[in-house]
């Protein structure tokens, strides 16, 4: 008995060891233009000249190498893998500013980490609005020791993505300007699938299928429904879930889901995959946008193809699968009490400039003169790198300690659904309230709430409804500093960003920073030194730190606001008349006149 147990123990033991590998990329990043939509030919960001980029798919256990050399001649580059925790990796998170220096125009960098997690993930740029442009792609890990790994017979990847026919460079200059002061987020062109449209996937009959499905769109939301199937989730965002049968679901951008799906027994006829887009997030819906996409599960090639209504209006159409109830595989109860309780909320407001920012607690993220990591590294003692004021006024930067229970309660104080992200982690959704009036938003209330579940859902990309609250829960167990935002991308670039600074102490003791990105930096010309605002003497001076806009004077209403604007810019530039987008939403944004400077 022993000796058999001892022995599959060893087998096993020997079949991991023989699975990890080293699986290296070597890749060119540079512009390629593309049209997947059919509408409108554009630049993208390519990866060796190609474009959809490259899907990667590794193993549990393997380690990844990839030599990123940036050939875009005017923009800075990075990347991060959305999902994976990098624990003891934090320097290979990829956000800069929080753990690296930009790669500047052609310069190299390498990622270089184990991957100990499993299921589907994905890659993209972290540099400022530089993912919409086709920036992003499925990372995805497969795991023989699966729960599921012999109850199907194929894999597929499937993506969902808006599309935008501008380079984010045009659409971001006239999203934060104070042409927009509603903070209109720009609205896409289309909904791809798979990096295109109307496309058939063809399927064997009688056969299960594990497909990995995310959304790795910069806003638009998507509900997802394959005509007459059900299918059993079985994963999100990398977390095993106890199979539950759904037949719809919600994807905000960066959500993954990995579903079963056993196609049918008879072949003569084609079913849509069908993709909607959540309307609600667009303040405008321009005639020419289809809001509804249909891709085929293809049987029968000589079949009809036919396009299939999904009707978002109807409610009972579109009671799509709450993920707050999914229960994780490995049965994980709730974590205890908190040790640390951290409360932000949100709202969005226009600064001095008019322009419209994000803020959580009245701060708008605004990035330090020296990557936060850094700071962490380069300050005098321990005991100085616990001190959150070193990492700068505006970057929301809040200190936690090894092995505590952390809570984050955030209270949306905004008419948006925003799906927010948490790097190095996933967490416990412990509660989510329901979507409340613009004019009444709901705060958590501790002494008033129903009963947190006993064994809640975790997943690392979560929603707040509009006005709502979400209160989440995790283990500081993952020394390193981690970005929380939200994962649309025009609302990271308004700053709705914090920075958790997770067991500084340990950071320092157990990590360390390649001599290659110290070098880089300097090529860069960003000082990786310091405090926040790069300051080697004195870690507690921040005089020249980034620091957001003046607010407005007191007593100004956005309506005030804008009048004011209007007179302002009116007299400056001799306009008489402007339109002012997003004041009046029935604007689409192609109107808003912007003068040539
Ligand atoms: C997809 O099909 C629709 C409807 O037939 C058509 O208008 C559109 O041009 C097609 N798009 C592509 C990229 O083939
Ligand atoms: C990347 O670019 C370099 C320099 O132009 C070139 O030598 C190399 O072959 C390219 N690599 C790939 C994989 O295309
Ligand atoms: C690239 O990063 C550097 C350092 O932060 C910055 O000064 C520069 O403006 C960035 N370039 C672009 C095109 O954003
Ligand atoms: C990966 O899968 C194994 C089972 O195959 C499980 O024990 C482990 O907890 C998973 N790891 C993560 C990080 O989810
Ligand atoms: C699918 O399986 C059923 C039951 O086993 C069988 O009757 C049917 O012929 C199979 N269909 C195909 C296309 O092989
Ligand atoms: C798409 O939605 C529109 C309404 O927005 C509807 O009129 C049209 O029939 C739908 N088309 C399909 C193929 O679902
Ligand atoms: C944000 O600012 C408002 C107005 O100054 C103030 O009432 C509120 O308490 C502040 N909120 C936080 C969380 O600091
Ligand atoms: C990181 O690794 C340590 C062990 O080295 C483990 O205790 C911890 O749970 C891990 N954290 C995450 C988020 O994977
Ligand atoms: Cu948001």
């Amino acid at each position: 008995m022993k000796i058999s147990i001892l022995h599959t123990l060893a087998a096993s033991l020997l079949s991991t060891a023989a699975l990890a590998k080293t699986v290296e990329f070597d890749w060119n990043v540079t512009w390629v233009t593309v049209n997947p939509d059919g509408l409108k030919s554009r630049q993208v960001v390519g990866i060796n000249n190609q474009w959809p980029l490259p899907e990667v798919h590794v193993d549990k256990g393997d380690r990844v190498i990839f030599h990123v050399h940036n050939q875009l001649p005017k923009h800075n580059s990075s990347i991060h893998f959305h999902g994976l925790y990098q624990n003891g990796t934090n320097a290979m998170d990829g956000p800069p500013q929080v753990v690296q220096c930009p790669i500047p125009p052609g310069a190299s960098f390498t990622y270089d980490f184990k991957v100990e997690q499993n299921g589907t993930y994905w890659y993209h740029s972290h540099v400022s609005g530089q993912y919409p442009n086709g920036y992003r792609a499925p990372f995805i890990v497969h795991d023989k020791d699966a729960y599921f790994a012999d109850k199907f017979d194929e894999e597929l990847t499937w993506t969902f993505s808006d599309w935008y026919h501008e380079v984010t460079d045009l659409l971001l200059p006239k999203f934060l300007s104070l042409y927009n002061p509603s903070g209109a987020e720009p609205v896409p062109q289309n909904l791809l699938f798979k990096d295109s449209m109307n496309t058939s996937v063809a399927i064997k009959p009688n056969t299960t299928y594990l497909i990995h499905l995310m959304n790795i769109g910069a806003l638009g939301s998507v509900y997802f429904w394959i005509e007459d199937h059900d299918f059993e989730i079985v994963e999100v965002d990398g977390v095993y879930t106890e199979p539950t049968k759904a037949d719809k679901l919600y994807i905000t951008p960066a959500q993954r889901y990995a579903i079963l799906l056993k196609t049918k027994p008879k072949t003569d006829k084609n079913y849509g995959i069908v993709s909607v887009f959540d309307s609600t997030m667009f303040d405008v819906i321009p005639d020419d946008l289809v809001l509804n996409q249909t891709n085929w599960l293809e049987y029968n090639a000589n079949a009809p193809h036919e396009r299939v209504i999904l009707d978002v209006e109807s409610s009972e159409d579109i009671e799509a699968f709450d993920d707050f109830n999914l229960v994780p595989h490995d049965r994980r109860e709730l974590y205890p009490e908190p040790d640390q309780e951290i409360v932000v909320d949100v709202i969005m407001n226009n600064l001095i400039s008019g322009k419209n920012y994000a803020f959580f607690n009245n701060i708008t993220y605004t990035a330090p003169v020296v990557p936060s990591l850094y700071t962490v590294f380069s300050a005098e003692s321990d005991e100085q790198a616990n001190n959150p004021a070193i990492y700068g006024e505006y970057t929301n930067s809040f200190v936690l300690q090894h092995m505590d229970t952390v809570q984050l309660v955030l209270n949306n104080a905004d008419s948006g659904n925003h799906p927010f992200h948490m790097h190095g982690h996933e967490f416990q959704l412990i509660h989510r309230s329901e979507e409340y009036d613009d004019d009444d938003p709901q705060e958590f209330d501790p002494e008033d709430h129903p009963p947190f579940p006993e064994i809640p859902m975790r997943r690392d990309t979560v929603f707040v409804r509009p006005n709502g609250n979400i209160v989440l829960r995790f283990r500081a167990d993952n020394p390193g500093v981690w970005l929380f935002h939200c994962h649309i991308e025009w609302h990271l670039e308004q700053g709705l960003a914090l920075t958790l600074i997770e067991a500084p102490t340990q950071l320092r003791k157990h990590q360390s920073i390649p001599a290659s990105h110290y070098e880089m930096c300097a090529a860069a010309g960003v000082p990786s030194a310091g405090n926040a605002a790069g300051n080697t003497k004195d870690f507690l001076d921040l005089t020249g730190q980034n620091a957001q806009e003046d607010e407005l004077p007191a007593g100004f209403t956005l309506k005030g606001v804008i009048a004011l604007i209007v007179s302002i810019v009116s007299a400056l530039l001799g306009v008489g008349f402007i339109a002012w987008y997003g004041v009046d939403d029935s604007e689409p944004v192609g109107h808003i006149p912007i003068p040539s400077m």
